[in-house]
């Protein structure tokens, strides 16, 4: 007999199990990530963060931007490395830019979890079956996303809410004023408009919250010396990516879409200017606005959290 069945019939709990009940209790977030990973590497770590959110399902992943389908396999061995090799991985509408060095690590990779089904149709077929459940977490251009909605204007209602990183309100790359063009938003500026016009329950993290979430090399060094699949993984593809500091635009999305908050928010009505620019524009505000970061507090979080597989708060 275990030690925990003794202590069940003896009438004593072991700590471990009489938590059980409340983490079982806590209502789990669904989200499907919509990801240009293999240009910039902060997508890997916006990823690899899933495997330290037990409150989070991800449902699915889906690739935007450029050569998509080369993304599917980075995207799908990235998630086996994390102990979850069956959510399922589709690419989005592909165009001409080019992937990265990263696409290299796992190249002739193939699973079962690299689906046929467009990016779309995956979205809208776990929407649907989970409505209102299920957040959408866009964190490169907004194309899949805008094709959605715009290909099946039904599902809307459905989408319980998106968090997307992009734009820029006041600041540019160099947490400066005036904003710049913010790079998802110039990649596919007609989807961001789309997206931006579209009424959903909206959460942004533009520049603002996101371009001063430099990991810096004291940081790498401890992230990395967990030695854990993951983060062996996300030093292999800081190498790939060929810079130095990684900026952790992407994970400050998915981690406020889980709930998670080192940031203050606003209410505020943007839109998004010919050249690309985000705008803070008069009238009713269409998105939630994440501003006022706490920098050292969230690395220091991320650091953590990755590095042990769990939130660790
Ligand atoms: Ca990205």
């Amino acid at each position: 007999m275990s030690l925990t069945a003794l202590l069940a019939l003896s009438g004593l709990a072991a700590p471990a199990v009489a938590s059980a009940p409340a983490a079982a209790a806590a209502p789990v977030r669904k989200i499907i990530l919509d990801t240009d990973i293999g240009g910039d590497v902060d997508d890997a770590y916006a990823l690899a963060l899933f495997a330290a959110l037990p409150s989070v399902k991800l449902m699915a992943v889906t690739t935007a931007y450029g050569e998509t389908g080369k993304r599917v396999p980075l995207a799908a061995k990235l998630l086996k490395v994390m102990g979850q090799p069956g959510v399922p991985v589709a690419a989005g509408r592909s165009g001409e830019a080019k992937v990265g060095p990263q696409c290299d690590w796992a190249a002739g990779f193939r699973s079962r979890s690299m689906v046929k089904k467009s990016a779309v149709e995956l979205m809208r077929g776990i929407i649907k079956a989970n409505p209102g459940e299920v957040t959408l977490v866009a964190i490169g251009a907004l194309t899949n996303v805008a094709d959605l909605i715009t290909q099946h204007p039904e599902v809307k209602p459905q989408i319980k809410g998106l968090v997307i990183m992009g734009g820029a309100a006041r600041v540019g790359y160099n947490n400066q004023p005036p904003a710049v063009p913010e790079c998802n938003i110039v990649c596919d500026p007609a989807a961001a408009r789309i997206v931006f016009a579209a009424g959903l329950p909206l959460r942004v993290a533009a520049l603002d919250a996101t371009t001063m979430m430099q990991l810096d090399l004291d940081r790498q060094k401890r992230l990395f010396a967990y030695g854990t699949p993951v983060t062996d993984a996300l030093a292999a593809l800081t190498i790939l990516w060929g810079n130095t500091i990684p900026t952790l635009f992407d994970p400050v999305a998915v981690a406020d879409a889980a709930g998670v908050s080192y940031w203050q928010t606003e209410p505020l009505r943007l839109g998004i200017r010919e050249d690309a620019v985000t705008t803070i524009e008069p009238g009713a505000p269409n998105c939630t606005f994440l501003v006022n970061p706490d920098k050292e507090g969230f690395l220091d979080w991320y650091v953590e959290a990755v590095g042990k597989g769990t939130a660790g708060r």
